[in-house]
């Protein structure tokens, strides 16, 4: 008789029942118009500012040349990616504009700007203070990324008076689907740091999974099953709880790497993750023209994951502390489900004359990345 707990588990099927978060493909030619139409909600600035930061080789530079071969029509090479070398290929700040072919002469209002890749070591790869620097617009084009020291008020390239289409709209953090399930605690911090300035600053973030063709071998055989693969949804629910992202701010794609031709798949796949990142960057303008207050449930929200990692440091398991993790969780929960910005309700309250404590946040999103946080009924 064998034993019930060496008895083998089945194998879960790597491969859904359904796809837990629905893409329409084919909308791509819709969702490129829509893009192609898009006009920031502050018409003060001419274009919402994406800022593209992660681990050295997450695909950050692949991302922006497949969003502009896109709207080229065909595969082009203008952020300069490569595979080889654990060192980060880009070393200067830059931003690329991308061409709307449909109106001669002029550009997409999005913008893209490509930073050196992080590095795990305090002393490699971009520094997190030169990102945060880049958050608030400081960091003028071309500068020249130096591992070993920040840029500081003074250098030719500090751009001590950011206006508003200086500074970053929208922090887009890049992981790629086949390693981040090794990504370290040093690399994790970095991350976090770089994520609570943007909170801080009212900065809205977005995640990008790339390479999940490289991930999984469902998706690399058929990309539209990426909602389907048990794989990919691990990895997201995984990448959510790391890096404190809720999972409907974290999108899959597949970036044009050796492909020479365009294909309807993948431009569905990134136009979603655009369409979502342009979403946000928006509601940074709107936010920004309104109130200058920080997003103190993102603070908190940091704060948590912070306090909670520290626990687990120092090995605090007895029951005492494991009460405390679980007040911690019942925290964490009780901030997601009032995600609605504060600013929002006060807003509300005072135009209509309802006392904040009766305005009821409601929450029925949770994976959809549809009309999630975008507040349009507060507009
Ligand atoms: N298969 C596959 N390869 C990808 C994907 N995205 C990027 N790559 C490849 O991964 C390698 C690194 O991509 P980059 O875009 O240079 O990465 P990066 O984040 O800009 O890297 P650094 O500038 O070095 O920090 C390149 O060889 C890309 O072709 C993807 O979605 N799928
Ligand atoms: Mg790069």
């Amino acid at each position: 008789m064998g034993n019930s707990s060496s008895r083998k588990q089945p194998t879960p099927n790597p491969e859904l029942n359904k796809e837990w978060r629905q893409i329409l493909w084919k909308n791509r030619d819709e969702v490129m118009r829509n893009l192609k139409d898009f006009r920031p909600g502050n018409p003060t600035v001419g274009a919402v500012r994406i800022l593209l930061n992660g681990q050295v080789g997450a695909g950050k530079s692949s991302f922006i040349n497949s969003i502009n071969s896109i709207f080229q029509g065909h595969i082009t090479t203008e952020a300069l990616a490569d595979g080889t070398g654990g060192k980060s290929f880009t070393k200067t700040y830059k931003t690329y504009t991308i061409e709307n072919r449909s109106a001669p002469g002029s550009n997409c209002s999005f913008v893209f700007n490509d930073v050196m890749g992080l590095e795990a070591a305090e002393d490699g790869g971009v520094r997190a203070d030169d990102i945060i620097s880049a958050l608030k617009g400081h960091v003028k084009e071309g500068y020249k990324f130096n591992p070993e020291t920040a840029l500081s008020e003074g250098d030719p390239l500090y751009n001590s008076n950011p206006n508003l289409g200086d500074k970053v709209h929208c922090l887009v953090t890049v992981v790629s689907a086949d390693n981040f399930a090794i990504m370290n605690d040093d690399m994790v911090k970095k991350q976090r740091k770089i994520r609570l300035a943007a909170s801080e600053l009212g900065i809205p973030q977005v995640a990008v999974l790339a390479k999940v063709d490289m991930a999984c071998k469902l998706v690399k055989e058929d990309l539209k099953r990426v909602y389907q693969s048990r794989y990919i949804k691990e990895q997201i629910d995984k990448f959510s709880q790391k890096l404190g992202i809720p999972v409907n701010c974290i999108v899959p794609v597949q970036n044009y790497n050796n492909e020479i031709d365009l294909n309807n798949d993948v431009d569905t796949l990134l136009l979603s993750a655009l369409k979502h990142i342009v979403n946000f960057a928006d509601d940074y303008e709107f936010l920004r023209a309104g109130n200058n207050q920080t997003r103190w449930e993102e603070v908190l929200h940091h704060l948590l994951l912070d306090l909670h990692d520290l626990l687990h440091l120092h090995n605090l398991h007895n029951l005492h502390n494991l009460q405390f993790l679980h007040l911690l969780k019942n925290l964490h929960n009780l901030h997601n489900l009032h995600h609605l910005p504060q600013i929002q309700m006060e807003g509300l309250s005072s135009e209509l004359g309802i006392p904040v404590t009766c305005i009821a946040p409601v929450k029925n999103y949770h994976e959809e990345i549809d009309r999630v946080m975008k507040w349009v009924c507060c507009r």
